[in-house]
């Protein structure tokens, strides 16, 4: 199985490009990379980062995959730079996704209920005409709102799941814990371990390690099951061993067990 990953190269802070690549590569599927921009580090939490958006070279290596005859099975798309990128990505789909291949969109958007810098409304407008054109889209809580305009997550299920058959919201608060809740003939929920508080870089480890379960063949149910166990366990990792969250999850302890679940479920 073959999968493309289209996200930044955060350089430190451990998200992105560097978190697709090997939780990708460890669930046993090869995983080619299209550098949406290059950063010193990411954009959360960090103040004089460097930022070169590579819309040019995302071009010109898309001409030369062409020659070469490349195709996906998995076209999976993370952050962008911008408005542009986006509709770039819906051309990257057309030209290098298989026929019945599938393409994954986590609509990078924002966190605690703002926008990542950088990003508004009209940002979010395109990011919701990708999801359009989607198979699965993986927005955390405040993406569901900032995509949806209600934070009732049944209603934002809803309203995501006329634009793509397969919405998926990674983390919704209720009363009594956390679910996520995804759409496959009507509204499913599915209780899920939490921590409070915010880890950078989680929703990328959910999204890799979710791709790497698909092509391996799991379920919906059964990939988000072990998908939200290795995000839970990285996360409580990350909350003993490290002190500032803006370096990432400490997920790779956790891969091992990741892969023996997948093996376990495959
Ligand atoms: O983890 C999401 C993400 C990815 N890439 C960049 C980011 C962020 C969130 O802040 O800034 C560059």
């Amino acid at each position: 199985m073959r999968v493309l990953a289209i996200n930044d190269i955060s350089c430190a802070g451990k998200c992105s490009l560097t978190v697709a690549l090997p939780v990708l590569s460890a669930s046993g599927v090869t995983c080619d990379i299209l550098p949406t921009a290059l950063l010193s580090t990411h954009t959360g939490g960090f103040t004089g980062y460097t930022f070169l958006p590579l819309d040019d070279e995302m071009k010109k290596i898309c001409d030369h995959w062409e020659t070469l005859g490349l195709k996906y099975d998995l076209i999976y798309s993370g952050y962008l730079g911008s408005r542009a990128q986006i509709a770039f990505v819906r051309e990257v789909k057309r030209r290098f996704l298989k026929e019945g291949g599938v393409f994954v969109v986590d609509p990078v958007l924002g966190d605690n209920f703002t926008f990542y810098k950088g990003f508004d409304r009209g940002f979010a407008d395109e990011m919701l005409s990708l999801c359009a054109e989607a198979d699965y889209i993986l927005p955390n809580e405040t993406e569901s709102y900032l995509l949806t305009g209600t934070r009732d997550f049944s209603a934002a299920l809803a309203a995501l799941a006329r634009v793509c058959p397969h919405p998926v919201i990674t983390g919704a608060q209720a009363e009594d814990g956390y679910y996520i809740y995804y759409y496959e003939n009507g509204e499913q929920k599915m209780k899920i371990p939490h921590r409070d508080g915010s880890f950078h870089g989680a929703g990328d480890v959910f999204a890799s390690a979710f791709c790497g379960c698909l092509m391996r063949g799991l379920s919906l149910e059964k990939a988000l099951r072990v998908t939200a166990d290795f995000c839970y366990r990285s996360i409580v990792r990350t909350e003993q061993e490290v002190t500032d969250r803006r370096y990432g999850l400490n997920y790779e302890r956790e891969i091992y067990p990741f892969l023996r679940d997948l093996e376990e479920q495959a």
